[in-house]
């Protein structure tokens, strides 16, 4: 495993690479206070460490630490990322490595581009990035997509949130060839929804069929991502009745505040937190641990397959 002064692999995720253990990697900006208040996040990285644990898989959390992309962080380390507010995506990586920042907490894009360097297959998240509300006027397309696209890593999510345009971020997945499984659903979920009414092109059962797609593409030679729709829990869900008004009024204030670029997700994650925090957030840790336990689930099949 390549260890360099400009990356690293933790020592438990290093052993349990070399010897075909199940890994799951996880995001650090849902860990900082950019996706989660304190202390929250906290709450979120022990709920999504413990459940990835339990299920016989390691956890490997990704951030740039002194300048080094590292995939498997220590406690300690983890720490570094709660209060940090460095967003890292795809873009940022090289800026972040060559110029020494101190702590870069890692979106879904930066994550999967170093866990594909880690040689780590499974990723989870709470959600993707995507095509944003407006996007054809201001191009504002999450790095997310072209990045799942390009690294060989399977991304677990509840969808993406509805403050996106979800029928065209599930058209964008199809343009850039990226296969969407609807886990155990025909729908693309909405985060705090179960549902957005938008159609997945494939529906999977079980871990086990998720395996078997990733075998028949890696049998290929196809390099490329894959999206595990995930829904949040039943019993922790929003009804998009409750949360759709409570988007509008957070777009109307990023859009009032002049918000633009990567300041948007953290502006709008924000704004709806604090409009909803007594729902809001017990949904977010929830369906963050149960895309960690399905990701543990489909690392441990691809470990046996
Ligand atoms: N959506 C969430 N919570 C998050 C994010 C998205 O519900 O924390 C973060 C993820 O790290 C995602 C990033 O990769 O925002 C997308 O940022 P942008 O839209 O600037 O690409
Ligand atoms: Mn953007």
């Amino acid at each position: 495993m390549a260890l360099t002064s400009e990356f690293r692999v933790g020592d438990e995720v290093a052993e349990a690479l070399a010897l075909g253990r199940p890994v799951v990697a996880l995001e650090s900006t849902i860990l900082s206070n950019l996706g989660l208040p304190t202390p929250h996040n906290r709450e979120c990285f022990d709920r999504c460490d413990a459940v990835i644990r339990s299920a016989g898989a390691v956890p490997a959390v990704t951030a740039i630490l002194d300048g080094c992309a590292t995939v498997g962080l220590t406690i300690d380390e983890v720490e570094r990322v709660l209060s940090a507010d460095n967003k890292v995506s795809a873009r940022d990586v090289a800026v972040a490595v060559g110029l020494g920042w101190e702590v870069g907490v890692t979106t879904v894009a930066a994550s999967c581009m170093l866990a594909a360097r880690a040689g780590v297959a499974v990723f989870a998240t709470g959600g993707i990035g995507g095509v944003h509300r407006g996007a054809e006027l201001s191009g504002d397309v999450s790095a997310d997509l072209g990045a799942i696209a390009r690294y060989p890593v399977v991304t677990v999510t509840a969808g993406a949130k509805a403050f996106l345009d979800l029928p065209r971020t599930v058209e964008w997945f199809d343009t850039l060839g990226v296969p969407v499984l609807g886990f155990g659903t025909d729908n693309f979920p909405a985060f705090y929804s179960r549902s957005s009414g938008v159609s997945v092109p494939h529906r999977v059962e079980s871990a086990a069929d998720v395996a078997a797609i990733v075998g028949a593409m890696r049998r290929a030679g196809e390099r490329g991502g894959v999206v595990v729709a995930n829904p949040i829990p039943a019993v922790a869900e929003i009804p998009a009745a409750e949360i759709d008004p409570v988007i509008v009024d957070a777009l109307d204030a990023a859009s009032a505040a002049g918000v633009t670029g990567a300041g948007v997700t953290p502006y709008v994650l924000e704004a709806i937190g604090a409009a909803t925090e007594g729902r809001s957030i017990p949904a977010n840790l929830a369906l963050a641990e149960h895309n960690a336990a399905v990701g543990a689930e489909i690392a441990r099949a691809l470990a046996v397959s």
